[in-house]
């Protein structure tokens, strides 16, 4: 069994629905469980400002899918919610990221581990740092800033960012 961390975003036709429709598809997937979900999260667009805010989250998946066999999955569900790809970072319906994937690190044309922008981002970190505060991301004790850094402490670093808990 091994442990993934996959980053939900939506800012499209009812961002919130289309975030909680995404967990029950995560859940049904073979060979795989929903272990953690974070709570939901409002944060300002990031990389293209003029969009609509989203609604971000992570979950903590147990799974037996390799790396590109769970990513195949993460796209077709994208596709599912009706996923374009105009630009990027353009607004979207769906964006379901893998963040990390035990302690795996590798990088091919379809894949990169852990994500390449996962360290400064917000709306990943503040979300990740919920359910895994205390995991540190492989490969980054190489990178000056951050070397052995939580995960609690990357994400304190980025409270300016816009990014505000949705209570239930
Ligand atoms: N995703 C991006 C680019 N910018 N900004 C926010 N707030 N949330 C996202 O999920 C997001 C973004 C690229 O995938
Ligand atoms: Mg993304
Ligand atoms: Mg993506």
């Amino acid at each position: 069994m091994s442990r993934a961390f996959v980053a939900l975003g939506s800012n499209l036709e009812f961002p919130q629905q289309q975030i909680l429709k995404a967990f029950e598809e995560l859940a049904a997937l073979p060979l795989t469980e929903i272990v953690n979900k974070s709570s939901l999260y409002r944060t300002a667009p990031v990389g293209y400002d003029d969009q609509p805010d989203f609604i971000n989250a992570v979950v903590e998946l147990r799974t037996e899918l390799d790396p590109d066999k769970l990513l195949g999955y993460l796209l077709a569900i994208e596709n599912l919610h009706g996923r374009r790809r105009p630009f990027p970072n353009a607004p979207r319906q769906l964006d379901l990221d893998l963040l990390l994937y035990d302690d795996r690190q590798m990088q091919t044309p379809a894949l990169t581990l852990p994500h390449p922008r996962m360290h400064g981002r917000g709306f990943v970190l503040l979300p990740l740092a919920e359910i895994a505060p205390d995991l540190s991301i492989p490969g980054l004790a190489d990178e000056e800033d951050s070397s052995g850094m939580s995960v609690a402490q990357l994400a304190a670093a980025c409270s300016d960012q816009g990014v505000t808990r949705i209570t239930p």
